[in-house]
């Protein structure tokens, strides 16, 4: 290496290592928690642990027994090229005996702790210390109804500490219209398998399209805990994140209130966001509800936008919100940022059309 390569790999290796210190500055306060399904934050999580700690040393020292000995048998009775015939034990009661009691009794004694915990974790939270959550999976997002509450989010909840959340993965989802009326979910003959897996705070379960399922999840401190769909159901699989931001129940109570409000509207203005929020109501109120636009019409095919702006992340938490320039690329063409993606193309949309557009979605806090 001569000795100007040495400065300029030097100089790379520092702006890395800025950049890494600026990204890591940059965050906000809450703490990310990486999925890891060793290190269980929870109560839930903390008790499928329990069984995967009790199982796993005595797999183990099966495992080293069972291969040893068959190491042990490979090597001291193989074949010496004498051509005599090795002692048979075919039919011996002891052995025989031997080898069902004990693999019998390690099962029986596994089996106890995981009857009960299944038994356990299958119980309901009580209704009046519990949040729900109803979950649809879709084609490839998570979309989650606060149904006391009465808003939507879209892949990612907010949930106050020790407190469970009892989700219920809904398979026939239906929702409400603004007149009133209950409608069955116009994508529910598309629906298609998912798993909904945030390992830190539970196991996976299936979403099952035509039934019900029902999970609970806990988190024993603030964080934000990512999760994933763990089944695959198509082109966009591993871009169906979820996101479980876990707060102070006095701040949870501030995000609920915050998403219960409408979004601001615009209309007779002239701005961006007047302009912006005119071409919503005629290329986007078909697939996506904003609770305040003037012309809503409460459908959702695509995620609830009222709130848009107040998540991270968007199209399946892959995206980063602030990113303008990813954005307009999003609302130009969809599936060509996302693979899958059910959002059609907007090509005849113009840039400062799309530019309004976003001023419009940047108001929608
Ligand atoms: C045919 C229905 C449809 C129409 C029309 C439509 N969208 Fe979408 N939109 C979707 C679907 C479905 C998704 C979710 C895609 C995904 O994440 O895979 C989506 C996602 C989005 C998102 C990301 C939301 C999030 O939280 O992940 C934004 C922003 C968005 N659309 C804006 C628009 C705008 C602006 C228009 C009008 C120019 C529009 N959409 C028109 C169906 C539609
Ligand atoms: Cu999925």
């Amino acid at each position: 290496m001569t000795a100007r390569r040495r400065a300029v790999a030097l100089r790379s290796l520092l702006l890395i290592g800025l950049v890494a210190l600026l990204a890591a500055c940059g965050g906000t306060d809450i703490e990310e928690r990486p999925l890891d399904a060793l290190s269980p934050d929870g109560p839930i999580a903390r008790a499928q642990d329990d069984l995967w700690r009790l199982v796993f040393p005595i797999a183990v020292v099966v495992f080293i027994l069972v291969q040893g000995l068959i190491i042990f048998a490979v090597i001291r009775f193989r074949d010496r090229g004498t051509g005599e015939m090795p002692k048979q034990i075919e039919g011996n009661t002891r052995l025989e005996i031997l080898w069902t009691v004990i693999p019998a009794l390690i099962l029986a004694v596994i089996a106890v702790p995981t009857v009960t915990t299944i038994f356990e974790l299958d119980g309901e939270p009580p209704v009046d210390e519990r949040l729900d959550v109803t979950v649809v999976g879709k084609q490839y997002w998570w979309q989650f109804e606060y149904p006391d509450e009465g808003f939507f989010t879209a892949n990612e909840i907010t949930v106050p500490v020790d407190t469970p959340v009892h989700l219920h993965l809904d398979g026939t989802p239906e929702y409400e219209m603004p007149d009133g009326s209950v409608q069955p979910d116009p994508e529910q003959d598309q629906l298609v398998l998912h798993s909904f897996w945030v390992p830190r705070l539970a196991g996976k379960k299936q979403y099952m399209p035509g039934s019900d399922r029902f999970l609970t999840i806990q988190a024993d401190e603030p964080g934000r805990y990512l999760g994933n769909c763990a089944e695959f159901c198509g082109l966009s699989h591993a871009n169906m994140r979820i996101r479980v931001n876990a707060v102070e129940p006095d701040e949870y109570e501030q995000w609920v209130a915050e998403q219960s409000q409408e979004a601001e509207s615009f209309e007779g203005e002239d701005s961006a966001a007047a302009r912006g929020e005119e071409l919503f109501g005629v290329n986007c109120v078909s697939c996506h509800n904003i609770d305040g636009h003037p012309d809503n019409q409460g459908i959702r095919i695509g995620p609830d936008l009222t709130h848009f702006n107040s998540r991270p992340e968007y199209g399946g938490a892959i995206f980063d919100v602030e990113d303008d320039e990813q954005l307009a690329d999003w609302i130009r063409n969809s599936p060509a940022e996302k693979p899958g993606s059910q959002m059609q193309p907007f090509p005849d949309l113009t840039d400062d059309e799309i530019d309004d557009l976003i001023s419009y979605l940047r108001t929608l806090d």
